[in-house]
């Protein structure tokens, strides 16, 4: 590992080599990288999360990096209303312009950010201080709201702090019982599927929560199926039965828990036969499910999408989280609860600053030691600091509106796919004065921009990642970006010089700091040209200060020490103290250091079934495909193994219908309608269809997803909604 790390910063070696990590999926499978005579080879690498394992997309990433359908120079909308190439200055100053000109007739929050999970923390936390500092707009928000909000929500109000897994990955291979709701990490993470064969060959017991017999489920010794959305039912029912067992840890609870009789009152309330009504699951099932976890010995609960994008899924998440504090998991050895964060930096990307009401650290905007903490690392006055902004479905929806943002800057998201009621979202990004897209693709988001800006891949670029586990991670470049290419940071560095923005002073700050050993030496990869703040190192020598005493606290994790071992855990306070692998042993992070219940009713869906839209819709992903699809659909192979759109139903409903296998459904909502090929499988509930979100055009599954949000995570409810399907007759 140390020589790929070697090799990727010596530049003109041949052949060049770099350990680096996936560019997708939050599991940051580690791979090898080396390039001989131009061709680009990827290697799985032994990392303690993917042991070697790689799915098809890590084993195919980096088909990307010479795409003929790559893009290399800036594009700019003329006048015919085509995009055309253009220069750098070109573009800068269309954008600076813009900018300006929105400011001046409509305040500074009329200019945006959209973030991304996919950016390194040196990313996310640029474009937090981008959009603080040098546009000083309070409108910054990212996808990850359609992503890990609820689970994060949920998490910060029962233990205080948010970390995907407060437990290392290794950890669910030697549970006696794992239950996974709504989490199908057969096809979203395929080698930690590894761990669960572990699990169950080691006489454990798999538990999954799923409406589709998934790959996943195929693995489980009980799978319940339930009707989309009824989770939260099924939470307090496995509680209840834990209840009348006696299965319930009662020490544990007096001394590490507050709240829990106002959740025993609910769980009361729930007994197996109410739960089974409204989700199908039949009684045997949820007693049977109760019991595994109940009297094992060590005991892990996991949440996925599947439980949490859904109009209620803060309390979805907390009815899980109940249960597990009520079984006395969170922090004893080899037991617990979590949630499978999604992108590749999922984690970090949510606790840099990218966030609508956060500054790095995972501190609040609205906190006044903490505006003057970072204020100070910023070299700006705290009362400069603008103040929470509204979160990501709630900003694309005021697009273009009289008192919305007239420009928009994306970087790392293709909102017109993967945004819920896709169609409006369209529509307000189409009505800006000015929309920005950095992207390395010619995304559906970036189709529609004013001006595209070419960006590198991650094979280009140096920086950090923060895995499903709280492992802070390096991702190492390989090569430099192709000619006319510039980096996200560069771009950043760039546009803040071009507004004369008091820019980061992290180069001054971090020369003059013994305790930053590797710098200023500046790295190879960045072109002599480029301002200090461009390089991600000392961009993360900055993020590091601006963490410290956060409650992700980065400061004592330096590139060297990611580079010594396997990652470092956050919090990691000081370069020569311990990082922390599991969190709660001894207390949980909250004030009392309690861990928190939180009471939760089951509430029916956002949008139910009727005679008009009779049945339940959800969505999810497979294999081959990624997210909005900008990347995979471009690839050969994961092309040809998930080439198109489809939609999923049951023999029953199929024949219903008079539709046979591959033949073309409109399904349509209150929001609008997508078509695409029936899959007719056993393997769904016969009142649901399921279809995946990779596609845009008429495939679009987005275009009927319910944009309803949960109350306080303002997560969309991508995973149910009411929809009419039928055949289309040519
Ligand atoms: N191949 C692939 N892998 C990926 C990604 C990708 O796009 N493609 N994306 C990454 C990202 S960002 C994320 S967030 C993760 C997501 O990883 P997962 O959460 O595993 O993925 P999903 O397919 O969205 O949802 C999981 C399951 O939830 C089920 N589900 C639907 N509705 C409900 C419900 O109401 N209750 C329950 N219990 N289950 C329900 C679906 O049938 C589906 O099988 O994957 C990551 N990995
Ligand atoms: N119906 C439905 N919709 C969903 C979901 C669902 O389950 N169902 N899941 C939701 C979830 S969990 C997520 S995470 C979102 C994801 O959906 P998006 O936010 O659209 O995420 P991606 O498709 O990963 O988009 C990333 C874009 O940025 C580009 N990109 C990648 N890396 C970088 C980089 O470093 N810099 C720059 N500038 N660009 C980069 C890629 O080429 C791509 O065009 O979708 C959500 N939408
Ligand atoms: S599981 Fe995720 S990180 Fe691993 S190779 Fe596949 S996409 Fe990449
Ligand atoms: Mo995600």
């Amino acid at each position: 590992m140390t020589d790929g790390a070697r090799a990727a910063t010596t530049p003109g070696r041949t052949p060049h080599e770099a350990a680096t990590h996936c560019p997708y999926c939050a599991l940051q499978c580690g791979m090898l990288l080396s390039e001989r005579d131009g061709r680009i080879e990827v290697l799985p690498r032994d990392f303690p999360t993917n042991r070697g394992g790689l799915c098809q997309k890590g084993w195919t990433a980096a088909e990307l990096l010479d795409h003929p359908e790559r893009l290399t120079t800036p594009l700019l909308r003329g006048p015919d209303g085509r995009l055309a190439p253009a220069t750098w200055a070109e573009a800068y100053a269309r954008i600076v312009t813009g900018i300006r000109d929105t400011q001046a007739a409509h305040g500074r929050d009329a200019v945006a950010i959209f973030g991304g999970g996919g950016l390194t923390n040196e990313k996310a936390y640029a474009l937090g201080r981008f959009a603080r500092v040098a546009l000083r707009t309070r409108m910054i928000d990212y996808n990850g709201r359609f992503c890990m909000s609820s689970a994060a929500a949920a998490g910060m109000r029962a233990f205080g702090i948010d970390r995907g897994l407060p437990f290392p990955l290794a950890d669910l291979g030697r549970a006696d019982t794992l239950l996974l709701v709504g989490a199908n990490p057969a096809e979203t993470m395929p080698p930690l599927a590894r761990y669960l064969t572990e699990q169950r060959e080691r006489g454990g017991r798999l538990i999954v929560v799923d409406p589709r017999v998934t790959a996943t489920a195929r693995l489980a010794d009980l799978h319940l199926q339930p009707l989309p959305g009824t989770d939260l039912a099924v939470a307090n029912a496995l509680l209840h039965v834990a209840l009348t067992e006696g299965w319930v840890d009662r020490e544990y609870v007096a001394a590490r828990t507050e709240g829990f009789d106002a959740v025993r009152r609910i769980a009361a309330g729930w007994w197996p036969a109410r739960a089974e009504r409204l989700s199908g699951v039949p009684v045997a099932d949820l007693e049977e499910a109760a019991r595994a976890l109940g009297t094992a010995r060590t005991a892990i609960i996991l949440t996925a999408r599947g439980a949490e994008q859904h109009a209620k899924g803060v309390d979805t998440v907390s009815a899980f989280v109940n249960l597990a504090l009520a079984l006395g998991l969170p922090g004893r050895p080899g037991s617990g609860y979590g949630c499978l964060t999604g992108q590749g930096n999922g984690q970090g990307g949510r606790e840099h600053g990218q966030k609508a009401d956060q500054l790095p650290g995972y501190r609040r905007i609205d906190d006044p030691a903490a505006r003057e903490h970072v204020a100070a690392v910023w070299g700006v006055h705290p009362d400069e600091l603008p103040g929470p902004g509204v979160s990501a479905y709630e900003l694309l929806d005021l697009l273009g509106t009289p008192t919305g943002p007239k420009t928009l800057l994306v970087f790392g998201s293709n909102p017109v796919v993967s945004a819920p009621r896709a169609a409006r979202v369209e529509r307000r990004l189409r009505d800006l004065d000015l929309l920005v897209v950095a992207d390395f693709l010619l995304s559906e988001t970036a189709a529609i921009a004013d001006v595209v800006l070419p960006t590198a891949q991650w094979a280009e670029e140096d920086g950090t990642m923060t895995n499903l586990e709280g492992r802070v991670l390096r991702r190492r470049a390989l090569r430099e970006p192709p000619p006319g290419i510039r980096t996200d940071l560069r771009i950043l560095a760039d546009l803040s010089a071009a507004l004369n923005a008091p820019s980061a002073p992290a180069a001054e700050v971090v020369a003059g700091d013994p305790s930053y050993p590797f710098l200023p030496s500046r790295g190879p990869l960045q072109p002599p040209d480029a301002p200090a703040d461009a390089d991600p190192r000392v961009v993360f020598a900055e993020l590091r200060r601006a963490s410290a005493g956060g409650a992700a606290d980065y400061a004592g994790v330096t590139w060297e020490r990611i580079d010594a071992a396997d990652g470092v855990f956050w919090p990691c306070p000081d370069t020569d103290g311990p990082d922390t692998p599991r969190l709660f042993a001894e207390r949980f992070a909250t004030p009392s250091g309690r861990a928190r219940f939180h009471p939760v009713e089951h509430r029916p869906a956002a949008e139910e079934v009727c005679a008009e839209y009779p049945f339940y819709l959800t969505t999810g992903r497979v294999l081959a495909q990624y997210q909005s699809g900008t990347q995979t659909r471009r690839v050969g192979a994961l092309r040809r193994a998930a080439p198109e759109p489809f939609v999923e139903l049951h023999p029953d409903l199929a024949a219903r219908l008079g539709v046979e296998e591959g033949e073309e459904l409109r399904v349509t909502s209150r929001r609008g309608e997508m078509r695409a090929p029936a899959r007719i499988t056993a393997t769904i509930r016969p009142d649901t269809l399921f279809a995946p979100f990779h596609w845009g055009g008429a495939g679009r599954v987005n275009s009927v997803t319910n944009d309803a949000l949960d109350p306080v995570s303002r997560m969309p409810e991508f995973k149910v909604c009411a929809v009419r399907v039928e055949k289309v007759t040519p």
